[in-house]
């Protein structure tokens, strides 16, 4: 039950179609991999920041120096992910940097003791219900195209992204071609200001699931004045970035609806805190993505599968964003995706591709 060593694996993967949000577009997912090699397993966690600090603070680049210089240093031979939580815990924010080592940690110690990841955070499904995110398409034509087809694919839930004149008449228009039944959100990722209330109220009409951060993720007093101000029920996504900050928006009634994204609150540990914090309280929540490919969505499933996890999540099919994805890919059925109920996380890279992929740091672990 050792730990040997960690390794840093990088590479990228394009993008099916280019994903055009509130704070930008992207063609491609550039990819970093933490590999935590053990005596005879290894295990994977995928860290979800992206190359540039415009969904959060954190980028790529930032987060393989605080993993190699902060991190990788507090792993022992018999270190567990409860323990390197605690140890990295002095270590302020750098959420995506510590979930992807404690992932890869907590998917070698699982391996080691022949356990899934559902099993160990307490999974109740086996199969979890499946949304997808809609990036702001060229037109309300080619909006309507594209929702058209992922509804055609089983997709259960649609979210749309939003901006300041691009959300009523967006919303209008696919309420207006796909029904009143259709499971409808969206998500500005930040990108109003509690002077846009009265123009966000307009969306009340349109019998939305929820707005996603519809202001910046350290307004917190704002989403409490807009919570009063507005029926659609407030989610919170990039202000959520630890259990106590999870706590703390409920408590000052700032949402009604918590997007858990492991990789945002410092690992599944955290993650499963906030679910079992909402559970008791009756809040609902879902699991966001972060483009992930399949290290990452598989662990999420796992996640998702636990009972708080009342509304479908971001966790599409593989091939929702990607031709090919690192492992084997992650597919609909009915509207779900499956739960892997193999140890660890229950997948992991494909050699040929990672072929493609670069192994740009190697630590060994000093034995105790
Ligand atoms: C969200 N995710 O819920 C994020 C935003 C987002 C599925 O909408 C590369 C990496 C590109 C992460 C684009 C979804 C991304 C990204 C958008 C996250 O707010
Ligand atoms: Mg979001």
């Amino acid at each position: 039950m050792t730990l040997l060593g960690v390794e840093l694996w990088r590479g990228e993967i394009d993008l099916v179609s280019p994903f055009r949000t509130s704070f930008g577009t992207e063609a491609s997912r550039e990819l970093l991999y933490v590999r935590a090699v053990g005596d005879s397993h290894a295990g994977w966690g995928e860290c979800v920041a992206m190359v540039e600090p415009n969904y959060s603070s954190e980028y790529l680049e930032n987060c393989i120096q605080v993993v190699s210089r902060f991190l990788v240093p507090l792993l022992r031979a018999d270190s567990s992910a409860e323990e390197f939580v605690s140890l990295a815990a002095p270590i302020r924010g750098n959420y995506m940097s510590k979930a992807c080592v404690e992932a890869a940690l907590l998917d070698l110690r699982l391996r080691q003791q022949n356990i899934s990841l559902a099993k160990f955070l307490g999974a109740t499904k086996t199969r979890v219900a499946s949304g997808v995110s809609v990036g702001i398409q060229d037109s309300l034509d080619d909006l309507v195209r594209v929702v058209g087809e992922y509804l055609a694919l089983g997709y259960l839930r649609v979210k749309l992204k939003i901006e300041p004149g691009t959300d009523i008449e967006l919303v209008r228009t696919v309420r207006k071609e796909f029904g009143d039944e259709l499971l409808l959100q969206v998500d500005a990722n930040a990108a109003y200001t509690s002077a846009d209330a009265e123009h966000l109220k307009k969306l009340d009409e349109f019998n939305l699931l929820l707005i996603e951060q519809p202001l910046p993720e350290d307004d917190l007093a704002g989403h409490v004045k807009l919570a009063k101000i507005i029926n659609t029920p407030v989610c919170l996504d990039e202000s959520i970035t630890s259990f106590d900050t999870a706590r703390g928006a409920l408590d000052l009634e700032a949402c009604s609806i918590i997007n858990i994204k492991p990789g945002r609150v410092g690992g599944y540990l955290e993650a499963k805190k906030i679910h079992d914090l909402c559970l008791s309280r009756g809040v609902p929540v879902w699991c966001g993505g972060m483009l992930e490919t399949g290290i990452g969505r598989a662990a999420n499933l796992a996640l998702a599968a636990l009972p708080g996890f009342t509304l479908p999540g971001d966790i599409s099919a593989s091939a929702r964003y990607f031709a090919r994805d690192i492992t084997k890919p992650f597919t609909l059925e009915n509207g779900h995706i499956e739960v892997p109920n193999t140890v660890g996380i229950g997948a992991k890279p494909l050699p040929e591709m990672l072929a493609d992929f670069k192994k740009i740091a190697t630590f060994e672990i000093a034995a105790n």
